[in-house]
């Protein structure tokens, strides 16, 4: 059996997929054997959807509409829909991956462009909002059923510095949602996704500046984790946090699934998959006692040798269930094994 059937009493299972992999046939066939959702790995970012060269040549034209482009997401929809696979769609807002010209006065693109103003890039954020929720929905229907609205705004001092609290203000996160929920024919559910959901203050914060608000006026459906985990994160906490977001109104998706761990030898490769087991009784249970509606976990990239980690981390990082020639590793079999208790 497969993730996707393992799982199909409970979640659904899905990967982040690099570009690369969309040539790749034996990658493709079993990216469908395994998964029933996909996300852009980077591609569905706005760095990626902006179109530079056109909002860069006529800014008067562009400066409230800027120019989109698709070319580089089709492929995946187009892959996604034929084999029936679901895709979360990441991201709509974030500080990250999102051009500092796009902020810019006349979308300049010098280093120190005066900012556009507030009126400005409530429209540039409404028309990119729109304009991407619209073609979805339009040219591929039914295949997104998730939404990351915007995505890590929370860090410890408060809401996150970035150009966007520095243009729009300290409400763009509730004006995201409005525009999203304005433009969205409900086929796919609003969630806001952030790191680090297992630490205790984060977990407050995130209900306090975030989910709180959007709660009130009805404008947020989930609640995404990312879940980058270590060897040592405290699965007590992280279990807390799941059951807390569970608690609230909203389903929860474990968006971004690892587990970083620079040893590849047996024993600890062992420890790897203990790990994954635990995390998995922990979601199951959630899911039978009602405690959390969840309803999706996807890992972090398909293989060991496409994960982030080893380039962020600057060492090599062994942190998913199939190594480097797509062999399922223990920790496969250990997830498999958590389906069936
Ligand atoms: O995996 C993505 C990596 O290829 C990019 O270089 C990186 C740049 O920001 O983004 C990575 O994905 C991130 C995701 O979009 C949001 N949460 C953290 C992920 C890992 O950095």
């Amino acid at each position: 059996m497969s993730l996707k059937e393992s799982y199909q009493f409970c979640f659904k299972m899905g990967a982040a997929i690099p570009r690369h992999v969309l040539k790749d046939e034996p990658v493709l066939r079993h990216i469908a054997q395994e998964y029933d959702s996909i996300t852009c790995e980077n591609d569905m970012k706005p760095e990626n959807l902006l179109d530079a060269e056109a909002n860069r040549k006529e800014p008067e034209r562009y400066d409230r509409s800027p120019a989109v482009t698709f070319e580089k997401i089709d492929p995946y929809m187009e892959y996604a829909k034929k084999n029936g696979i679901g895709m979360r769609g990441h991201t709509l807002v974030w500080h990250n991956q999102t051009p500092r010209w796009f902020f810019a006065k006349d979308y300049r693109n010098e280093e120190d462009a005066p900012l556009a103003d507030r009126e400005t890039m409530l429209a540039r954020m409404e028309s990119y909002i729109r304009t991407v929720m619209t073609y979805v929905q339009q040219k591929w229907p039914g295949v997104i059923y998730a939404w990351d609205v915007v995505n890590e705004a929370v860090v410890e001092e408060g809401l996150r510095e970035s150009f966007w609290t520095g243009t729009v203000g300290q409400d763009f996160v509730l004006q995201a949602f409005r525009f999203a929920r304005k433009y969205s024919d409900g086929s796919a559910a609003l969630f806001y996704n952030d790191y680090d959901t297992f630490l205790p203050w984060k977990r407050e914060a995130i209900y306090d500046l975030i989910l709180r608000p959007l709660l009130e006026e009805g404008l947020v459906d989930g609640m995404g984790m990312q879940t980058h985990l270590t060897m040592e994160t405290d699965l007590d906490e992280y279990e807390k946090s799941l059951r807390y977001y569970g608690a609230l109104p909203l389903q929860v998706q474990i968006t971004e699934l690892d587990i970083h761990n620079t040893d590849p030898s047996e024993e600890s490769m062992e420890r790897l998959a203990q790990r994954y087991e635990s995390l998995f009784d922990q979601l199951v249970k959630a899911r039978k006692d009602k405690a959390a509606d969840l309803t999706g976990v996807t890992f972090w990239g398909l293989q060991d040798d496409m994960s982030w980690l080893t380039a962020f981390r600057k060492e090599r990082s062994y942190p998913l269930l199939f190594d480097g020639q797509l062999k399922p590793k223990k920790a496969y079999y250990a997830v498999l094994g958590a389906a069936e208790k």
